[in-house]
This record gives C-alpha cells, structure tokens and sequence, in this order.
C-alpha cells in the first residue's frame, strides 16, 4: 500500500454541497485522542472521548485552537471492534454546510489525523476482516446503486450470499486438492480414481459457476439498468422517440437525415425498471467520416443493448436494411413502427411471415400516440427476462465475473486431464489455478495492485 493502514484518517463522510448535515468521520488508534482535542461540552470542557461508552451519542462544539466554535455538533463513539472498521471510531455530525465541514476537517487534520483515501474505511474494514472483498465491493455497489434491484443485489451481496457460494466451491475444492495430494504422497493407495467421487464434486462446481456466470448480465441489469439501444435508418424518428419517451427535449431532431453523430444516453424509469436509452446515429449509406464513425458506434451499441428498440418509419416504403437490422437485434429486438399520424405505405402484418414472433408497437413520436402502451411493453419484456433469477445471488461484477471464467477453465482443464489419464500431479495443478481464482474473488489471494484499484474507486469517506 502506498499510505500506513495504522494512522489515524479523517475525512468527510457526506457528499459536497449543502445539506441539512454533514459528517465527519475518524478511524484508527489515535482517534479517541484526536476527538478529545477537538470537542468540547456545552459547558466548554474538553470531553475525554476516550472514556465513553462505545454506541453512544453526545452533544457539544467542535472547536479550533482549544476555544474557536466552528460548529454545535452531535458525536458518536465507536469502540473497536464494534465498528465499521473495527477500529476505534468517532463520527461527528455537523450541519451540512461545505464551509463547515471544510474547517472540521481542518482541525482533525491539525490535531493528528490524515485524510483518508477513497475507499480507506473500507479497506480497513476488509483487512481487519469484519468483511471480506466481495462484501466491500457490495459495499460500493450499493452506493452506487441506480434501482430497486440493484440495491437488492448488492445488499444480498453484502450481507454474504455471493461469499458462501464461492468459499462452499472452495472447501469442496480444497477436500479434492487434499484427496489428490494424499494420493499423490501415496502411491501405493487406490488413488482419486477409483470411485473418489472427485470428478462429480468438480462437476458440481462447475454446474454452480455457469448458474452464476448466467446471472451476470442480469444483475448488471439489475445494477445499471436495462441498455436500450434506439436505432434504425436516417430520418425515421429514433431522437424524436427518445425525447418523447423522456417528456424533454434531450436529442437535437431535424428534417435532415444524419442528425445524431454520437451517441446521446439518457435514463427512464418504467415502473419498477429503469431504462438507459442510447439514441444512435442512424444505419445506412454514411456518406462521411462523421456519420461513419457514428455508425460504427451504433453498431457497438448493438452488440452491447439489452434491448434493441428498431425505430421503423411507415411513411417511407420499408427497407431491406430495416430487415437486416431486426435480424441482427435477434431476440433482443422490439419493432416500433413511427409516424403512424402520416398516411401509412405498410403495415407490420406485412412483414410478419419474414420475422416471426418479433414483438412491435405503433406511435407517434410527434403526437404521443403509444408511448404509453410502448413503455408498458418494454417493462413487460423485461420482467419477463427477470422472473427466472428470482432469490438467487447475482454476479453483478465484472471481477467476479472474469476471476469465475477463469476458474471454469481450470476446472475444464482438470475434466481433459482427467479424461487424457494424465498424472495426479497434472489434477492437482489445474485445482490449485481454481482455487487461487475462487481466492481472488473473496479477497484471500487478491493482489495489493488489484485491492488498490478497487477501493480507489470508493469516494472518500466511505
Ligand atoms: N409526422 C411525424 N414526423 C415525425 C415523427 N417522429 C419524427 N418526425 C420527424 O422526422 C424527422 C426526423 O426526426 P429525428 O428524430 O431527428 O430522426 P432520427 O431518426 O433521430 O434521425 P437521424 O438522427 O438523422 O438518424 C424530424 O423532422 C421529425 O420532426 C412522427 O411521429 N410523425
Ligand atoms: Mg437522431
């Protein structure tokens, strides 16, 4: 670590700007001494923090320099281990004004403490063991989180569910290792291969890394909403679409073709899902640099939507291109079929024996028509994805997710030597590659690079 986990750190625990509070926040072995120097009572006597019960509120001043009141605060005392940290905890609630916490934390500094890098009281939390890496990075996710199921998630995640999924692998996993190093110290014996039962407990484990691998796009969902991806040809409304569906005038519409270059994202709520919209430039001939570059990305968006909403306009004859892109949407793709207030040249009906069970909606972008019935629709396509993950723990990390892959291949590895007849030595090998990953998951055999890069994502304070 580039800074000593045994100072004592401060910092401001509440997001800048003004508020009706605003906490200050101390960790570590000096922070009762550091809190004694800056708070005093109503009366002005310096509190000795030390001396008070742990899990306990008190009122009084921060001061600066032993007499200036910066502010009348309330304080709560944290005795390790009973705390975030584990360590010996002081947060003192302010009002929530940045000019406030700004000289608060001036005097804690003054008096001992440091600044805390982002993510630090998680990491302590971490090292001193009170959570283990998948917690605290269920810790950031829930405060970032944007839905109802994200939060679900991460507190599922938090609370440990994800944890003794990954540590029942690795005990199953460490009884295999022990079966085969025992067989391998003891030639003489039957081996691992007569009748041990090791294969099916590696084949079990893998059964649970593909359920969990499976759930990853759906708690990311879950997490970041569904990517909504607006595309179709020049002209036919995508940007008109995504302003009317958000009720404000988020995208630049024009007559000419070729309007949106980038691609512009918003979100929107639908009952319980929210919805990231990206509205894409539009497919079709690019007849420059710009527009091809827009339209390399709308194909990225493509590839990367959950749901792909093909803006179609019945006023113009219906393209080949059109077709081509509900193709490629796959079962992503939802046909909504625009202008419905001009007179129409063709009707969905007319295309349905080329596309089969393609869901489609009719609107009006410019009037209003069904959008209502369109956002209905999505949220329903939807629920339907998710009711098949119901009560489960959620991948919803992109670590998780690669450290999970990689644990799969060693677990194959094992299944080919196993199937080749290779040494027990061979076996083992691949068993510990899976279980270092599965270790990297929770936080065991994590590298000091990669906990650096992950709590660095942390804002200050937490
Ligand atoms: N009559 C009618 N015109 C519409 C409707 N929706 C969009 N338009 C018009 O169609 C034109 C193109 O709209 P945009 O929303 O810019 O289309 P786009 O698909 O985003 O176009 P590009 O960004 O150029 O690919 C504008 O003149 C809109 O006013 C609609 O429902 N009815
Ligand atoms: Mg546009």
């Amino acid at each position: 670590m580039r800074y000593s986990l045994k100072d004592t750190i401060a910092a401001i625990a509440t997001p800048p700007g003004i508020g009706a509070l605003g906490v200050l926040r101390l960790s570590g072995e000096g922070t009762f001494t550091v809190a004694s120097g800056v708070l005093k009572n109503l009366r002005g006597e310096p509190y000795n923090v030390g001396g008070l019960p742990s899990h306990t509120v008190h009122y009084g001043y921060l001061v600066a320099g032993n007499r200036v009141k910066i502010d009348e605060v309330l304080f709560s005392v944290f005795r390790a281990p009973k705390s975030y940290t584990r360590e010996d905890m002081v947060e003192i609630t302010c009002h929530g004004g940045p000019e406030v916490l700004r000289r608060g934390l001036e005097v804690l500094l003054e008096t001992g403490a440091r600044v805390a890098e982002p993510g630090e009281f998680t990491l302590r939390a971490f090292i001193n063991g009170r959570l283990d890496l998948v917690q605290a990075e269920a810790v950031l996710d829930l405060i970032e989180a944007r839905t109802g199921g994200g939060v679900k998630a991460a507190l599922d995640q938090l609370e440990g569910g994800l944890s003794r999924e990954i540590k029942d692998m690795v005990k199953a996993l460490g009884s295999v290792l022990a079966q085969l190093e025992a067989s391998i110290d003891f030639p003489e014996e039957a081996g691992v291969r007569n009748g041990s039962g090791v294969l099916e407990v590696v084949d079990d484990i893998l059964d649970g890394i593909d359920t969990l691998l499976d759930t990853f796009k759906d708690g990311r969902i879950q997490r970041e909403g569904v990517a909504t991806a607006l595309v179709g040809l020049p002209n036919v409304g995508k940007s008109s679409l995504l302003n009317a569906l958000l009720g404000e005038e988020r995208a630049i519409v024009t007559s000419v073709p070729g309007t949106t270059r980038d691609v512009v994202e918003d979100y929107l709520r639908v009952g319980g899902v929210l919805f990231r919209f990206m509205d894409t430039a539009g497919i079709g001939k690019a007849s420059n640099v710009v527009e091809e570059k827009g339209m390399e990305r709308t194909r990225r968006c493509l590839d990367d939507a959950d749901l792909v909403l093909v803006v179609l306009d019945v006023s113009r004859p219906f393209e080949k291109e059109e077709l081509d892109l509900l193709r490629s949407a796959g079962s992503k793709g939802v046909g909504v079929l625009n202008k419905i207030d001009l007179p129409r040249v063709w009707f969905w009906e007319d295309l349905s024996d080329r596309l089969g069970e393609v869901p489609f909606f009719e609107v009006s972008a410019k009037r209003g028509d069904g959008l209502d019935e369109l956002k209905k629709g999505m949220a329903e396509i939807v629920a339907r994805k998710q009711s098949t993950w119901e009560g489960r723990p959620l991948l919803t990390n992109i670590r998780h997710y690669q450290a999970l892959v990689r644990a799969k291949e060693a677990l194959k590895g094992f299944r080919a030597a196993w199937q080749e007849g290779l040494t027990d030595e061979f076996l083992a090998e691949d068993i510990r590659e899976a279980l270092k990953v599965l270790g990297e998951i929770t936080g065991e055999t994590t590298s000091e690079d990669t906990l650096e890069a992950i709590f660095s994502r942390f804002c200050i304070g937490k």
